[in-house]
């Protein structure tokens, strides 16, 4: 993971990963670890109304890409976020020092899902999404290959690894050098 020379105090970290990976738990906790911004655009979305309608086929909103980003634009040049969403390939590039993709095994991440509520087409699409790790590849088309990281989410340990190894990353970037 790169350190970047831009006018960013502090950097901005992208957790992605299918859903039920556990971005927002790990995020909620790393947030409250480095008292960065967390982010999460499901509930931004929904908030601020920055979609198109309901897709009632994938049963979720019709994210509005160019809202979204309008909206985060001054918080991103300012720093100091932790973005949380199961896409990564819509954001600018410039935007993120660290690009954090979470797997989780398929047998754990369908009992995630199952009871979350998933049922049918919408359970196996998620859980053949990680079989064939789409969001790391989406992540490495995406990014530079420096800012990219897989870390395994699995269990709760996996949860109490990723945040310490963030943790330290953040302070690290932090210092001037
Ligand atoms: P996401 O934000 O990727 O959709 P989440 O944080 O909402 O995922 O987590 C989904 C569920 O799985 C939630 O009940 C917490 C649990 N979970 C997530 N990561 C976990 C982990 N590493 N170990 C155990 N449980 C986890």
């Amino acid at each position: 993971m790169a350190q970047e020379s831009g006018k960013r105090k502090k950097p901005n970290i992208l957790v992605t990963g299918t859903p039920g990976t556990g971005k927002t738990t790990m995020s909620t906790a790393l947030a409250e670890a480095t008292q960065l911004n967390h982010i999460n655009i499901g509930d931004l979305v929904k908030e601020k109304n920055l979609h198109d309608g309901w897709d009632d086929e994938l049963d979720s909103y019709i994210l509005n890409e160019d809202l979204v980003c309008d909206e985060l634009e001054d918080a991103m040049e300012e720093g100091g976020n932790i973005v949380d969403y199961h896409g990564c390939d819509f954001f600018p590039e410039r935007w993120f020092d660290c690009v954090v993709v979470l797997q989780t095994d398929s047998s754990v991440l369908y009992d995630r899902l199952s009871k979350r509520g998933y049922k049918d087409a919408k359970l196996s699409n998620n859980v053949e999404c990680e079989i064939f790790q789409i969001l790391l590849e989406e992540a490495k088309e995406s990014y530079a290959e420096d800012k990219v990281v897989a870390l395994k989410s699995n269990n709760i340990e996996d949860i109490s690894r990723n945040v310490e190894t963030l943790t330290d990353w953040i302070r690290n970037w932090s210092i001037p050098i």
